[in-house]
């Protein structure tokens, strides 16, 4: 266990520390759940020229961080800046979200050009540049990218909220071909993020947020190996970067799954009981989570006690506080700011 005062917390518990209190963020902390990020969107209403002009994307990712002093900034920008950099045509419709031209064969799946990709991030990584230049001393700065499975879900189903049918299809009646498409965003992926961590970021998250879809065999071949093949890279070209996983809906594959991508940490899900987290996950790495993003909405003493709990349970190992997924748009910034209180008061 590493015992450095220095570094901030965020970096402390992800080097294996146990800190009380745990450090604080939230998946998803920037965006429309604050007025003020309302505002800042109605001067660019294309979502992704919004995340391609570093000033309106520093601006959104310090909004949270100066109003509830959490203890990491998360870029702003979206998993799907992947797919448009690729190629593939990319929208983002009010009151739908993501809608992508849908690439449902091997026929389809464009080639890689990195020299592109990376000239077509580059606003990126001014952003992550930027950031890491005005960020507080204490405040850890996060990149982050999509993995494979769930930017292939939205690249193949073409929207989100399907039942991922076609894209599992595809995955059963053409393994090969499905294999390339993988493969392109292993490679892709691990460009983008190795260029966040030249830029500045010091942490690094894999959202995988539709991992739970798929059954064991699959959630190997589309979820284990491809992050696994990630973070090895990455870790070759970055020493020393930690990797936080999000596999959302892992369930009794959350072990399997820490124990085989070479993640530092893991992002559980509402679901996860904690108890289980402690005795299974805990154990070597450390674990972040996971309050529900409703009772954030609720509020009041049931998501007092509940945060209680949750620190008691996780709070003896290395453990991050934070939501079981993203801050939905309808929750009252005062509640934000409640939680962050709770989080951080010692007399429970
Ligand atoms: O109009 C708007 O303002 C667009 C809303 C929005 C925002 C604020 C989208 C569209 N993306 C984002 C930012 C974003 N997306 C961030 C940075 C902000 C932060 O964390 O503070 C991050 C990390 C993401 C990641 C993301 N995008 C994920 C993985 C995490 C998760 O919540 O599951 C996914 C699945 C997406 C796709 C996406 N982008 C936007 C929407 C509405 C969706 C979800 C679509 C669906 O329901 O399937």
């Amino acid at each position: 266990m590493t015992q450095s005062t220095t570094l901030k917390p965020l970096l402390r518990v992800l080097a294996g520390e146990t800190i009380s209190p745990p450090p604080v963020w939230l998946m998803r902390q920037a965006g429309r759940h604050l007025a003020a990020y309302r505002d800042l969107r109605k001067t660019e209403p294309n979502f992704l020229r919004f995340c391609y002009t570093p000033e309106l994307a520093v601006e959104a990712t310090l909004q949270p961080v100066r109003r509830y002093a959490t203890d990491a900034a998360i870029l702003f920008s979206d998993i799907l800046v992947i797919p448009d950099a690729l190629g593939q045509k990319v929208a983002f419709e009010e009151k739908i979200g993501p809608v992508l031209a849908p690439i449902q064969s091997a026929a389809e799946i464009p080639s890689l050009d990195s020299d592109c990709l990376i000239k077509h991030l580059a606003p990126v990584f001014e952003t992550v540049r930027l950031l890491r230049a005005s960020l507080p001393d204490n405040v850890a700065l996060i990149g982050f990218a999509g993995a494979p499975w769930t930017v292939a879900t939205y690249m193949v189903e073409g929207r989100g909220g399907t039942d991922h049918g076609t894209i599992r299809r595809w995955a059963y009646q053409d393994e090969e071909g499905f294999s390339r498409l993988i493969g392109l965003l292993v490679d892709a992926t691990t460009r983008y993020l190795i260029a966040q961590v030249a830029a500045g970021a010091e942490v690094i998250q894999l959202f995988d947020t539709w991992a739970g879809v798929l059954p064991e065999v699959q959630y190997w071949r589309w979820v284990i190996e491809p992050t696994a093949e990630i973070v090895r890279r990455l870790k070759d070209a970055c020493p020393g970067i930690p990797v936080i996983g999000f596999p959302r809906g892992s369930g009794a594959l959350y072990p399997t799954y820490v124990a085989n991508t070479g993640v530092d940490a893991v992002g559980i899900d509402t679901n996860v009981p904690l108890q289980w987290a402690r005795d299974n996950l805990q154990t070597g790495k450390a674990v972040q989570g996971n309050l529900d993003n409703q009772l954030l909405i609720a509020g009041g003493p049931a998501m007092d006690a509940e945060i209680d709990r949750i620190k008691a349970v996780l709070g003896s190992g290395p453990f991050i506080f934070n939501l079981g997924h993203g801050v939905l748009p309808p929750t009252p910034p005062e509640h934000v700011e409640r939680l962050i209180e709770r989080v951080r008061s010692s007399n429970q």
